[in-house]
């Protein structure tokens, strides 16, 4: 979904004035009551072409916004966490007010126009109310716009993440291989999306299970560190995650090469557990370099936390995408 960016208000008059008196039609004729008559049908249609142009664009502004409320419920906490949603939709209310002004100081112009606009003197006057009051109630949005094009900005910055799909996010301290895991369960490049939380990059990738799509996720700076070092965003950002997981992927490095103990990895490991209430199945990996003490010493650990742990070495994404599907799609007894 992208949102369009509403122009600055005067950009948005000097659009909409602009349009109006190109498509006005043009006066040619030879006597002053006729020219005064037709100078009028111009600048009515000016007055209807102005309005027209700026209530389509506020009320495009309204309709283009999702409904916040019915959303899928990680698109809503993620929207909830990157945009201001309630001063979003002050702004969307301004603009369906001010649209309904803008008719009315157009309907009303065009009236006094018909009824009085027998000189040029009147019809000029009367232009010129309307321009002016349409130029403040315009002007007035200058917050409001401001506010949409914020949340316009930050909306279509949003990753695309189908919430559709069963989902598998990665987790694990820095460095256990979680990257590295996702190419190799995936195959293809990455899909890269920007995150509103991280300065990093979210890394989407998919595998066909029973014809399906299996989605997997991986979060850099999310789910890698305790959660009590977390700030506010951060932590609504792994609310928002929280939805979208039907299984975590934990990776764990037996080696230690990654810079954190097994203990240190075991406590993360619990954590997430303990926050996230979803199916675990726990990755030992780099067996080509771990020792069979450090393996053994990991999978021990692991098999006390995880609901699946998974080891097997060389065919660990073979043995990791079968436990998968088989939580994803459960064989019927
Ligand atoms: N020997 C060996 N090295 C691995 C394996 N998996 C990953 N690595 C290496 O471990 C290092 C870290 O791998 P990444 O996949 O970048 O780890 P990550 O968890 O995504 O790291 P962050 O993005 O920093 O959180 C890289 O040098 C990888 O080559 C493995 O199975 N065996
Ligand atoms: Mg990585």
């Amino acid at each position: 979904m992208r949102l369009n960016f509403l122009p600055k208000p005067q950009e948005l008059l000097d659009i909409a004035f602009a349009k109006a008196r190109k498509e006005a039609p043009e006066v040619k004729v030879r006597n002053d009551r006729g020219k005064a008559r037709l100078e009028r049908e111009r600048r009515i249609s000016q007055i209807e072409n102005a309005s027209e142009l700026l209530c389509e664009r506020l009320e495009k502004a309204v309709k283009d916004f999702p409904s916040v409320d019915n959303l899928p419920l990680f698109n809503k906490e993620l929207l909830e966490a990157t945009i201001e949603v309630e001063k979003t939709k002050k702004a969307l209310a301004q603009f369906s007010v001010t649209s309904k002004i803008i008719k009315k100081i157009s309907k009303h112009e065009v009236k006094r126009l018909r009824m009085f606009g027998r000189h040029e003197r009147n019809i000029r006057e009367i232009k010129r109310a309307f321009f002016g009051r349409i130029s403040s109630a315009i002007k007035r949005l200058e917050k409001s716009i401001e506010q949409y094009n914020e949340t316009a900005k930050r909306m279509n910055e949003l990753p695309s993440i189908n919430s559709e799909n069963p989902t598998v996010i990665l987790a694990g301290f820095p460095n256990t291989g979680k990257t590295t895991m996702l190419q190799r369960l995936t195959g293809s490049k990455a899909k890269i999306a920007s995150y509103p939380f991280t300065t990093q990059k979210l890394q989407i990738g998919y595998f066909e299970a029973k014809y399906q799509d299996i989605q997997v996720i991986d979060t850099p700076g999310l789910l890698d560190r305790p959660l009590s070092e977390r700030n506010p965003i951060e932590r609504k950002a792994i609310t928002a995650i929280k939805h979208l997981a039907k299984i975590i992927v934990f990776v764990i490095d037996p080696t230690e090469n990654c810079g954190y103990k097994i203990k240190e990895q075991m406590h993360l490991l619990a954590e997430i557990k303990k926050q996230f209430e979803v199916y675990i199945i726990a990755a030992l990996n780099k067996s080509d370099i771990a020792s069979t003490a450090q393996i053994e010493e990991a999978r021990e650990e692991a098999i006390k936390i995880a609901d699946e742990t998974v080891i097997e070495g060389e065919t660990l994404v073979s043995a990791l995408k079968e436990k998968i599907s088989e939580k994803i799609f459960p064989k019927k007894k």
